[in-house]
């Protein structure tokens, strides 16, 4: 079995739980090759340009190799807060609006990819097979093709590929995707992305669109797929037998023994609806009186890249609707939203999710939401949830039997949450049973096979 080495932008030790279940299902593969992580440390060195100077730390742990190095403080700047996270981030999630291009950041975006791949390539062994994730590294395998790998590299993109008009408002969009070739396979969450890539190679690039995934051109041949990225569906439902869940759901049952409970789980984020999901849930409240004074949101939003502008805004913008309707609608017992901008122990989610009717997972855009997914997974099969669903999240492909909305339209999705707060026992559990079959035969290790079989057999 050939060696398998990640490389993403942060690397998780897979022994930890908060690490997640991508961390904990690449850390099989991981360890049943005795295979290598490599990534940014997440330090921001305080040197001058000096980057190519910092040195990679390696630690090894039960078989697996963890390699880091620092990025210098500039370009830290300029390839995460700028190029990665506010024009591929925006763009890829349909925000032109949002997308800051004129800062110059790709420069240093490529520079960070070429320190990746100048620091990685003495530490490759001839038969490895490298797989790259997401966005902050599109260009790494054409920066250690020009160094002289020969290796067999995969590259899977988490957030959504967008049509290739508004891709096309990247000014570097042509360096980008014709960095994808030096790749053996491309990896997208959904068939909506890779119908974006084939309609992108046909209307903007002189490639040669083969059929059956297989695209020819840069003197390169290319295989490109739909991949969705699944859960680790028996690691999260045991955490939802931990202690700390178990005493969380306790607490919760006893506080909302009269309500009934709504949850949405994200990061702060603009791509994930949270202002149009709390206009529903005010619409809700306004349209179907009989839920106030009983249906509660509990509404976390974990703080994420406070570097960059446009999640500023939307933190007051938050704030002020959840002081709104609070304001509008509460009682002295009673509170319609719960607002956290924490981040929740992952070990504790399982309960939140478990003690709700209804789960709002309702992105603007999404690659894929796995918090779709986790809600499912820890349901009572008995009494289980209801699950409201974006259709514009990668997931509602997979999700057919979830309440499927539309996030922009607000009376809608009012009428929808209304719906599944409502819906009968015997459809609740049918739905459910439907949505585990299709959960769990696509999980997280049949995503890492089929993605790293297809990668041995590419070519
Ligand atoms: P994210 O945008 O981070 O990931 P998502 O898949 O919804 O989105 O969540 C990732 C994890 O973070 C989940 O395990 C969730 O429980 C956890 N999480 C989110 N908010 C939290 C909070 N407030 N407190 C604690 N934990 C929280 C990107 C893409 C997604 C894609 C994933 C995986 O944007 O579309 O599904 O990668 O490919």
């Amino acid at each position: 079995m050939p060696r398998l080495v990640v490389v993403s932008n942060r690397v998780a030790d897979p022994r930890k739980p908060a690490a997640g279940g991508l961390a904990v299902a690449l850390g099989d593969a991981l360890r049943e090759s005795g295979g290598m992580w490599f990534g940014w440390s997440g330090i921001a060195a305080d040197v001058r340009d000096g980057a190519s100077d910092l040195p990679v730390r390696t630690q090894r742990h039960g078989g697996v190799t963890l390699a880091t190095v620092d990025i210098c403080r500039d370009d830290v700047q300029a390839y995460y807060f700028g190029y990665s996270n506010a024009v591929l981030w925006p763009v890829f999630h349909y925000r032109l609006d949002l997308a800051d291009f004129d800062a110059g950041y790709a420069d240093r975006y490529r520079r960070v990819n070429q320190l990746f791949a100048r620091k990685l390539l003495p530490l490759l062994r001839p038969d490895d097979v490298i797989w790259v994730h997401d966005y902050h590294l599109i260009p790494l395998a054409s920066e250690l093709r020009a160094l002289g790998s020969g290796h067999r590299i995969g590259f899977f993109l988490h957030i959504p590929l967008p049509p290739p008009l508004i891709l096309a408002a990247i000014p570097e969009h042509d360096w980008l995707m014709r960095a994808l070739f030096a790749y053996d396979l491309v990896g997208f969450q959904s068939q909506a992305d890779l119908t974006h890539f084939e309609s992108y190679m046909l209307q903007e690039a002189r490639v040669d669109v083969a059929g059956d995934g297989l695209f020819l051109g840069f003197g390169r041949r290319l295989r490109a797929g739909a991949f969705p990225i699944g859960l680790d569906v028996r690691e999260f439902q045991a955490l939802a037998e931990g202690r700390d869940a178990r005493e969380t759901l306790a607490t919760l049952r006893e506080q909302y023994s009269r309500r009934q409970l709504l949850v949405g789980v994200d990061r702060l984020d603009y791509s994930k609806g949270l202002p149009q999901r709390l206009r529903a849930f005010r619409s809700l409240l306004l349209r179907y009186p009989e839920n106030r004074n009983r249906a509660t949101l509990i509404q976390v939003a974990a703080p994420s890249r406070e570097g960059v502008g446009a999640y500023a805004d939307l933190k007051a913008e938050l704030e002020g609707l959840c002081g709104a309707i609070n304001g509008d609608y509460g009682e002295l017992d009673w509170m319609p939203v719960r607002y956290i901008h924490r981040t929740v122990a992952r070990r504790r989610i399982p309960a939140l999710y478990r003690a709700s009717r209804v789960a709002l997972v309702t992105p603007l855009r999404d690659g894929m939401n796995l918090v779709a997914k986790e809600f499912l997974a820890v349901q009572d099969p008995a009494d289980p949830g209801v699950l409201v669903l974006s259709r514009f999240a990668g997931a509602a492909e997979q999700l057919r039997d979830a309440v499927l909305v539309n996030p922009y339209a607000t009376q809608q999705t009012a009428d929808a949450i209304q719906f599944a707060l409502q819906m009968p026992l015997d459809e609740r559990r049918r739905r459910h049973e439907r949505l585990m079959a299709e959960i769990r035969q696509h999980d997280v290790h049949w995503w890492r096979r089929q993605f790293l079989d297809t990668l041995t057999q590419a070519g």
